[in-house]
């Protein structure tokens, strides 16, 4: 998904320091986000990372997959975090010691050897197997490599359909505001508002040794994080057993596994296996994207609270926030053609901006009362997130906007040093440098 246009003396240079990162941020069998802030591996994370790692060594983007992918659960999950025991403890909140995972994790069959997360991330991972393997089908094929990782990737989305469908209407459902990936959306305030936060005196934030605090979630934020995690973990992360109090249908997270399971269709028949049971879940998940947070009204989709909100609200209503996680499910290729039509016009409206108010599209409405260009998810523009828009208009045949996004990512990576998020108005940086997915996701770009 390039822009098509030849490399001249500024991508040379861009693809050199994104290498650089790449190669700093590696551990020896995994990368990290970054060193400072996320010294671990994380799930999705990884699997952007492994997207851009494949122009760079195919060999070491095989690994960093099959490492994540080693550190999975008997039930099927993929934890969000890896712990890398070389790390000391105080590095990042919450630590090993936090989550249990060996003895908490035992009834969900947690590894045993190994130091995880309980809860998930968005599922990319099939998606960034079949890119990786598509980079060097040899060594792929030499090493096994999609053999090995297929059967995985099936228990990992089976995970997800069979226990994470708590609404019952075939989306996969998020149980923590970690799980998507955009920690303290505004569309998560009203649902975790019924969330006794844990005391404050009771964690201490390693986080912002990093960051600064106004970019960050906030304290109240942190608290409902530490409440939620600690609760799942003592119910031993048996999701037939937790309460989940916090249970959101989030399109992005859909989306992803929608993407995903097409690539494992791929996956599959590259393997002179079965694709069409996969090709099958795909369009069920689609239809039941639709169906369930599709909202005409808004021009997009939106996330649906399984649960009531105690001040009278009834369980399973839509969640009134714009997210961009509401125009990723550009990413599904069985959209209906006038719900693509109203995404793309969506995408460049004046809730989003693209190609007219802002050079990146922002996580969360413009317009919205929450909106803050600086405060992590609740408006910055983030890599991975433009990047997944970039591929979505592409498939979408909207080419000159996404070329002209690409333009805008590159520019904003090397002007902000491979920033975690950036203004979307301006590109300027903020959050931590030398992040993983941005460096990786530009030299993808540029391949
Ligand atoms: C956390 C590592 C992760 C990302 C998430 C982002 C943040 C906070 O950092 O999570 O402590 O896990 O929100 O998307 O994967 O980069």
């Amino acid at each position: 998904s390039a822009p098509a246009r030849p490399p001249g003396q500024a991508d040379l240079a861009l693809r050199r320091s994104a290498c650089r990162v790449l190669i700093g941020n590696w551990t020896g069998h995994s990368t990290v986000p970054s060193h400072g802030l996320y010294p671990h591996q994380w799930s999705w994370d990884s699997a952007f990372i492994a997207i851009g790692l494949r122009h760079l060594s195919p060999l070491r983007a095989q690994r960093e997959l099959e490492t994540l992918l080693g550190a999975q659960w008997g039930d099927g999950r993929v934890p969000h975090i890896v712990f890398n025991r070389a790390v000391p403890l105080g590095a990042y909140f919450p630590s090993p010691d936090f989550w249990r995972s060996g003895a908490a994790g035992a009834a969900a069959g947690a590894p045993a050897a190994l130091e995880t997360s309980g809860i998930v991330q968005p599922p990319v991972h099939a998606l960034a197997a079949w890119l990786v393997h598509r980079a060097d089908p040899a060594s792929s094929a030499r090493r096994g490599f999609l053999a090995r990782v297929y059967p995985r990737l099936v228990a990992w989305h089976g995970y997800l359909a069979d226990r994470r469908d708590l609404g019952g209407g075939g989306l996969a459902a998020v149980v923590h505001p970690w799980e998507p990936g955009m920690d303290n959306s505004p569309c998560w305030d009203g649902p975790l508002a019924r969330i006794e936060p844990a005391a404050a005196g009771s964690f201490r934030r390693a986080d912002l040794v990093h960051g600064a605090a106004a970019d960050r979630p906030t304290d109240l934020d942190y608290g409902r994080y530490v409440r939620l995690a600690a609760e799942y973990r003592d119910h031993g992360y048996r999701d037939a057993a937790a309460p989940h109090p916090f249970a959101v249908e989030d399109p992005g997270f859909n989306a992803l596994f929608v993407a995903s399971e097409h690539a494992l269709a791929r996956i599959a028949q590259a393997l002179g296996g079965e694709p069409d049971v996969h090709r099958e879940r795909a369009a069920a998940l689609t239809d039941a994207l639709v169906e369930r947070l599709w909202s005409p009204e808004a021009g997009q989709f939106l996330s649906r609270d399984l649960r009531a909100d105690g001040a009278g609200r009834p369980a399973g209503q839509l969640v009134p926030g714009r997210s961009a996680a509401g125009l990723l499910p550009l990413l599904a290729p069985g959209l209906p053609p006038a719900v693509v039509e109203a995404l793309l016009e969506t995408a460049q409206g004046p809730h989003f901006g693209l190609g007219t108010t802002v050079r990146l599209l922002p996580s969360y409405d413009l317009r919205g009362a929450a909106f803050d260009p600086h405060r992590y998810w609740r408006g910055p523009a983030w890599f991975n997130v433009n990047w997944l828009l970039e591929r979505g208009l592409r498939l979408h045949g909207a080419g000159q906007r996404a070329d002209a996004l690409a333009e805008e990512i590159l520019r904003a990576a090397e002007n902000s040093r491979f920033a975690e998020y950036v203004d979307p108005y301006t590109g300027a940086g903020r959050g931590t440098r030398d992040f993983g997915w941005t460096a990786a996701l530009a030299l993808d770009l540029l391949a």
